[in-house]
């Protein structure tokens, strides 16, 4: 069992980031076994859920012209335009059927208002509006963090970094995650985590 100042936080282990999903992530579900082993380590267990509006800012099914994967500026700044996914309500958007939800203590769903995504666990693409989520750590008396899941690129990288910056102590377990990689952001990202002190580890 790890200290009970640690928890394990899962990131968006859900049908549409997984094969056959919307958004795929490549071995997108080869992660699950390990992640639901991980789960009996930690005393606290939280999982994302990406949940989006069906006319949500960042799917380019709502910017006509534009197609999936291009980049628009948005009053907060640039944004990745993305294939419709995590609807709402929709088959694509529950967690895979091999993740074990049971252990969870904490379900945090991120990405529901139509005007801004989320990537990260703990603010929302302005980087300042916030989800709630450090407030339950710290009132629970959590000091250290560790990040699996999907996107290693996205949602991870965007989750530890904000981790990293509240004062958490951070962690990234890489083997336990998959990314998107779109033009070289899995580079970017792992470099960007590494200079802010998150530990990379397999
Ligand atoms: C994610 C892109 C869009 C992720 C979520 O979970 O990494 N990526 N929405
Ligand atoms: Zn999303």
């Amino acid at each position: 069992m790890r200290p009970d100042d640690e928890a394990l936080i899962v990131i968006d282990i859900q049908n549409d980031f997984c094969p056959g999903g919307a958004l795929a992530v490549t071995e997108g579900n080869k992660i699950i076994d390990r992640v639901n082993g991980l789960m009996d380590d930690y005393h606290t267990v939280v999982l994302t859920q990406d949940w989006h509006p069906a006319d949500h800012s960042s799917f380019a099914s709502n910017h006509p012209g534009h197609g999936p994967f291009e980049t628009l500026t948005m009053p907060y700044g640039a944004q990745t335009l993305w294939p419709d996914h995590c609807v709402q309500g929709t088959t694509g958007a529950e967690f895979h059927p091999d993740l074990r939800t049971d252990p969870a203590n904490l379900i945090i769903r991120k990405g529901f208002r139509t005007a801004i995504d989320s990537y990260s666990a703990f603010f929302e693409n302005d980087r300042s509006t916030t989800t709630g989520l450090n407030g339950y750590l710290s009132e629970r008396g959590i000091r250290a963090v560790t990040f699996v899941g999907l996107a290693t690129d996205y949602c991870v990288a965007y989750s530890a970094l904000d981790a990293a910056r509240l004062g958490l102590r951070a962690r990234v377990l890489l083997g336990a995650c998959r990314g998107i990689d779109l033009g070289g952001s899995l580079a970017r990202m792992t470099e960007e985590m590494r200079a802010a002190g998150v530990a990379l580890e397999e």
